[in-house]
């Protein structure tokens, strides 16, 4: 069944919603609305993308009616180096909205990973576009399978709960509550509140064994620098910062 979007319109009458049975890529339209000076809290939302997108050129599989395919304008004015604090808050906001609705309990791993039981459940994707941040968040909500061979084992929110979510508006309405509330936090309290949030949202940020996906290199997580950076102590006792790529638990020791 397609998103009731009267119903969240109702609810969210701050945000400017641009809803799409079908979409190539939220993300596309969205960044358009920011290039145009659209408004902070502006939203892009479709019910099925044919070229949704992750991060570097990966791409998002997102089957008709069973996901949340979401973007979101952020002008909170972050500058390139920062733009790691926005995946932070992303995560935050997402994982919080889905424990709320679901009540299910969620691990985030650096950078934009929300996970159930170690998978892959709902992905997040900031983009900066003319100084707005285009906030994406891909959520799995009534897939029933997902493909085999993708970089995490996926899962979706019904499958973790055993049964259908019966309607995908109130995890939409709360996740964009979530949003506001972590901006707020970003806004307000800077971006230390942010990443203490995180650090304690996140059993990947501090001490914990890891390998980085692009280079191989492993080592033991080591919290974040202050952009929002994983600080990562390798083997050899030097500490490198990571700034992209992705990791991932590493069991051989
Ligand atoms: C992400 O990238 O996790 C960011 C995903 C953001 C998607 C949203 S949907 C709304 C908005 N519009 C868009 O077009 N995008 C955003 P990354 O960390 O690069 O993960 C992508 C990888 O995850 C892929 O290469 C696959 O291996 C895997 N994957 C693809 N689709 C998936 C899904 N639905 N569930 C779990 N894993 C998936």
């Amino acid at each position: 069944m397609p998103l009731d979007l009267a119903s969240i319109c109702a609810s969210r009458p701050q945000n400017d919603i641009h809803y799409f049975s079908t979409v190539g890529s939220t993300m596309t339209e969205a960044g358009r609305l920011a290039m145009d000076g659209a408004r902070h809290g502006t939203v892009v939302i479709a019910d099925e993308q044919t070229s949704g997108i992750g991060r570097l050129g990966r791409s998002w599989i997102s089957e008709a009616d069973a996901g949340i395919y979401l973007s979101i304008l952020l002008q909170v004015a972050l500058s390139p180096a920062r733009l790691p604090l926005a995946s932070l808050l992303l995560g935050l906001a997402t994982a919080e909205a889905i424990e709320h609705t679901a009540g299910l309990e969620c691990d985030i791993r650096w950078p934009n990973d929300i996970l159930i039981h170690q998978r892959k459940v709902a992905g997040v994707l900031p983009h900066l576009v003319d100084g707005c941040v285009v906030a994406g968040i891909g959520i799995n909500v009534n897939q029933t399978s997902m493909p085999e061979g993708l970089r995490t084992p996926p899962t979706s929110l019904r499958i973790e709960s055993g049964g259908k979510i019966q309607q995908r508006e109130p995890l939409v309405i709360k996740l964009l509550e979530c949003i506001d509330t972590f901006c707020s936090m970003l806004v307000g309290n800077g971006p230390g509140s942010i990443l203490d949030a995180f650090t304690r949202a996140s059993s990947y940020v501090m001490g914990r064994r890891v390998t980085v996906d692009e280079t191989g290199k492993r080592g033991t997580t080591g919290g974040l620098d202050e952009n929002g950076f994983l600080l990562l102590k390798l083997d050899d006792g030097r500490i490198e910062k990571i700034s992209s790529g992705s990791i991932r638990p590493d069991y051989s020791v």
